[in-house]
């Protein structure tokens, strides 16, 4: 069994309190972590505090060097990695080599590269015969939380522009899939980045991560999860005024009109709807079609939906992995009876799995599609985060554009259309904060990615992640 340890200043520090992980495909445990509290974070952010008055007075091309070697260091260790993420969190192997490690890779590779040459000066001439500059200083000690889904995909997104910019940091994963946190410290241990520059604390999020939001010396919060905790974090930070960035939940709608071209729709609805088990906050689960294309649409998802293979994540040819949780497994297998018990038509997803053995004790659920379902269900409504979308008809695009923006959340949208008029009405009309055009996930880190409404504060991206990390000066010269 793994044993992980908080790290801290530079150093792997045992913990007297543990909490268990499980191993979501066989049910087993695999790896303790410890269980920390107030006094493990005050070390980490003592540790912090420390290392901010060289690393953030470092040069960006100091900085660059180290966030670059260790991209490389990760990418060479690219199968540990997506091994133990897929023991971690139960998704498929195969994905986590094709895009969770690539993009933690990417990440510091990206931020590492980009503050080589993002020089962010600005000089203001003032009518009152005065010169004003501004200049950008990090801001300090950065609070980054994660979440499950994506572990070190996400946990990456933070780290590394948080470095980038001179900010040191104390990270939080979640306590179900805190691995690849663990390799990701091993491997900054190796190529040598300073101690105390980013430390890593384990542990649930009301003890741990409370610790970390509520510590007066750490005045930035980056967040990724649910919009309940999202709530939680802005009411027990408000006495410190901190600066927050939360990416929170989604109920993300995909509309799709008569002039699509179902091709390619039909396998990128299948993908976004069912990737990652459905445990992606970009995930499309509500799809509107238009009605004339209605039952072809629906036939042709349908289909590919029931050709998808779930069971071990170890084998390639399957999809879908286990849920993460058993508990997790239950809130989706909750929607599902919902759906049953309100009437709407299960057209797929029932079928059982005739999984191997060794996966009989794991989360596993086959991709659902539920239709004849209520705009006012609370399946139309709540991110269910697993494999279930909802697909419905719509007549006109002003009704598709009421309907798709009638939930509290706003994360992203999609629209499938072969006319440019209606992609960028829609786009325009969309209450979200991405949308994709006859796409879905496509990602580039130049432009900002968040949420609004019930989805988040903030944004991150290049420019957006290091104004975030940074605070702006203005020095005025008077003539
Ligand atoms: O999120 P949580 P989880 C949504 C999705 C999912 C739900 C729960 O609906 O079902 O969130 O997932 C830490 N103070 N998304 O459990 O509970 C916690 O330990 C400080 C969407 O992952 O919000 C973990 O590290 N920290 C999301 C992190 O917060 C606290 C992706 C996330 O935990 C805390 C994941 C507290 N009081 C889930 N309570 C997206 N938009 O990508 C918990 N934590």
């Amino acid at each position: 069994m793994e044993q992980l340890e908080n790290f801290i200043d530079g150093g792997f520090v045992a913990c007297d309190r543990h909490l268990e992980s499980y191993n979501p495909a066989t049910g087993e445990v695999h790896l303790q972590l410890p269980d920390s509290g107030e006094e493990e974070v005050e070390k980490a952010v003592q540790a912090a505090l420390r290392a901010f008055k060289t690393w953030s007075k470092m040069s960006p091309k100091q900085r660059s060097s180290l966030l670059l070697k260790i991209a490389d260091a990760i990418e060479e260790r690219l199968e540990e990695f997506a091994e133990a993420e897929s023991r971690d969190q139960g998704k498929p192997v195969w994905l986590a080599k094709k895009v969770d490690i690539p993009r933690a890779v990417h990440n510091f590779r990206f931020f590492g590269t980009a503050i080589l040459h993002t020089l962010d000066t600005s000089t203001i001439l003032s009518e009152v015969q005065a010169t004003n500059y501004t200049c950008r200083s990090p801001v300090g000690v950065a609070g980054l939380i994660s979440p499950w889904n994506l572990p070190i995909y996400l946990l990456s997104f933070k780290v590394a522009p948080a470095l980038a910019a001179g900010c040191t940091v104390v990270c939080k994963p979640s306590e179900m899939t805190s691995w690849t946190a663990h390799l990701m410290a091993k491997v900054m241990k190796d190529v040598g980045l300073p101690p105390g520059v980013c430390n890593i604390v384990y542990g649930t999020g009301p003890r741990a991560g409370e610790a970390i939001v509520k510590h007066p010396s750490v005045p930035i919060i980056s967040f990724t999860g649910s919009t309940a905790v999202g709530q939680r974090i802005q009411s027990v930070s408000a006495p410190f005024v901190k600066r927050l960035s939360l990416e929170l939940g989604g109920k993300n709608a995909g509309i799709v009109f008569k002039d699509a071209d179902l091709d390619k729709c039909v396998s990128t609805m299948v993908r976004s709807s069912f990737i990652n088990q459905g445990e992606v906050c970009l995930t499309t689960s509500r799809i509107y079609v238009q009605e004339d294309i209605f039952q072809n649409f629906l036939d042709r998802f349908v289909k590919m939906t029931k050709e998808i293979k779930v069971g071990d994540p170890n084998d390639p040819d399957n999809m879908l992995g286990a849920l993460v949780s058993k508990e997790h497994m239950a809130k989706v297998k909750g929607y599902i009876d919902l759906a049953r018990s309100e009437g709407c038509r299960i057209v797929c997803g029932d079928e059982d799995l005739n999984l191997p053995q060794h996966n009989r004790n794991g989360y596993f659920l086959r991709p659902t599609v539920v239709c004849d379902v209520s705009d006012e269900s609370r399946l139309m409504k709540e991110e269910v985060f697993g494999p279930v979308t909802c697909v419905v008809p719509f007549k006109t695009e002003e009704e598709a554009i009421r309907r798709a923006n009638d939930v509290e959340y706003g994360l992203c949208a999609c629209v499938w259309s072969e006319n440019s008029g209606t992609t960028h009405r829609v786009a325009q009309a969309m209450e979200v904060g991405t949308v994709w055009v006859n796409c879905w996930l496509v990602r580039d880190l130049n432009v900002p990615f968040g949420g609004v409404k019930m989805s988040g504060v903030g944004r991150e991206g290049l420019k957006d992640s290091l104004e975030f990390y940074t605070e702006v000066k203005t020095v005025c010269i008077k003539h």
